[in-house]
């Protein structure tokens, strides 16, 4: 069934991103906002806009009944999530196919059993996904994790099945203070989650952030396309990203994304996906699967061809993917650059009105963001503000052409983390592709003196 008005459940330039692929597909939009966003640029380009609640997200953007009603009183009859908020909540995915309004996202059951962190790892391993050694399942009992830790040896890490996200981690270096940090741990996912259950895993010391792409059509059909290198990242938040990564082999991207696609044909999975891996020592090792759009798609897009977005609502229409997994190619490289409205080097937010705003542009170059002069960036909400997307025929292009984007932008009025990118795309080991998911916070401590 073909969809003609989509509802968007978010706020940025993700919810213009939505809002432009709708359009290039002949589909209405209805925005929802906070009351802190009635001016936002999301609200402006969307042909229908509807204020769900006051500022706070959980009063609004998190808010179920009120989005619900929009789609009632708009008449939109799919909705389509970006990414946080309500993207993986699947009791809300429920909701809006209870009330025949087509799901732009997976399967309410896969976002279920991928938000549960030991159901996921079961789930891939089931599935052929190479794992990190570990518990198999959850662990309440010390002394069975201590059993389990000396098979796997020192360092291990203990997880919360309900985290994800880095939060509710502990490496734990010897036998002695196992329970302490286990009870620890449980505590602490109990507090945050509602949810004490921990498993145990090998601690990786030094790895990258690898993450596979895929798209399944909910039917059987899936396909992976390629990596991105999420490595540079401050306090579990993604920095830069790139595709493909300096350091996976034709072959290997080849060999690992087909293992992933291949899992996703066998679980008949629907919609966009992404597969974490920590890679180390030349081996990709699950961790933790996305069931949304990720922040970084673009750099996907820009190496494949493929509009991500289109191919969301392509399927959420029941329709085929629209590329097979012989034709697609992988072709130069991208890096994703985040603009944060921060101190660059306090990282404090600094929301505020922009006075100016001048975006970068030329062949190759794209600035995904709802930024405009005489817009105020609300304390609301997450401090980025726009994507630096950058495509060239090699890496090293890449970077210069990146280089080139970043001394054109200009945002006044508030502080960013421009002048951090400039600094980082010049350091050697970024220019070398020589990091570790270690490397920007080491650097930063050194930077900071
Ligand atoms: C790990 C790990 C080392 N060993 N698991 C952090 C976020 C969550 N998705 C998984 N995380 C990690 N899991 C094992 N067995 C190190 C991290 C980790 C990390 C992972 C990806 C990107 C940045 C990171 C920063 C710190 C820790």
């Amino acid at each position: 069934m073909g969809i003609s008005r989509i509802l968007i459940a978010n706020r940025g330039e993700i919810a213009l991103r939505i809002h432009r692929a709708a359009h290039e597909m002949g589909i209405e939009t209805v925005a929802v906002h906070s009351t802190a966003d009635a001016d936002a640029m999301h609200v402006r380009l969307a042909d229908h806009a509807v204020c769900i609640g006051p500022p706070a997200a959980r009063e609004s953007y998190l808010n179920v009944a009120a989005i619900i009603s929009a789609a009632e009183i708009s008449h939109a009859d799919a909705i389509h999530p970006g990414y946080g908020f309500l993207s993986e909540n699947a009791k809300f995915a429920e909701i809006v196919e209870a009330h025949d309004i087509a799901w732009i996202g997976p399967k309410p059951e896969h976002i279920r059993t991928m938000g549960d962190k030991v159901e996921a790892k079961r789930t891939a391993g089931a599935l052929g996904l190479p794992l990190v050694p570990g518990s198999d399942g959850a662990i309440s009992d010390p002394v069975e994790a201590a059993k389990i830790a000396e098979e796997i040896g020192y360092p291990v890490i203990i997880k919360a099945a309900s985290g994800g996200g880095g939060r509710g981690m502990k490496v734990c270096n010897g036998p002695d203070d196992l329970a302490t940090l286990m009870q620890q741990a449980g505590n602490e996912a109990k507090a945050a989650f509602g949810d004490a259950t921990v498993y145990l895993e090998k601690y990786l010391g030094n790895p990258r952030h690898i993450e596979f792409q895929v798209f399944g059509d909910g039917k059987g059909n899936a396909i992976h396309l390629g990596e991105r290198d999420c490595s540079l990242q401050r306090r579990h938040q993604k920095v830069l990203e790139e595709a493909p990564s300096p350091v996976i082999s034709t072959d290997d991207r080849m060999r690992m994304g087909e293992i992933c696609a291949q899992a996703m044909r066998d679980m008949a999975y629907r919609g966009a996906g992404t597969i974490e891996f920590l890679w180390e020592g030349g081996e990709f090792y699950f961790i933790e699967m996305n069931t949304r759009l990720q922040v970084e798609h673009p750099v996907t897009e820009a190496i494949t061809g493929v509009d991500l977005v289109r191919e969301q609502i392509r399927i959420a229409e029941g329709r085929p993917l629209s590329v097979a997994q012989e034709d697609l190619r992988f072709t130069g490289h991208s890096i994703e650059c985040r603009i944060n409205a921060e101190d660059p080097f306090t990282f404090t937010p600094s929301p505020g009105k922009v006075d100016y705003f001048h975006a970068s542009g030329g062949m190759h170059v794209r600035v995904d963001s709802g930024l405009y002069a005489g817009y105020s960036v609300p304390p609301y909400y997450d401090s980025m503000i726009a994507k630096l997307i950058v495509y060239g025929r090699t890496r090293e292009g890449c970077l210069m052409r990146l280089r080139r984007a970043l001394e054109e932008m200009v945002i006044e009025g508030v502080k960013t983390n421009i002048p951090l990118h400039q600094e980082l795309i010049r350091q050697d080991d970024v220019v070398n592709g020589d990091y570790s998911i270690k490397w920007l916070e080491e650097w930063l401590a050194k930077r900071a003196g």
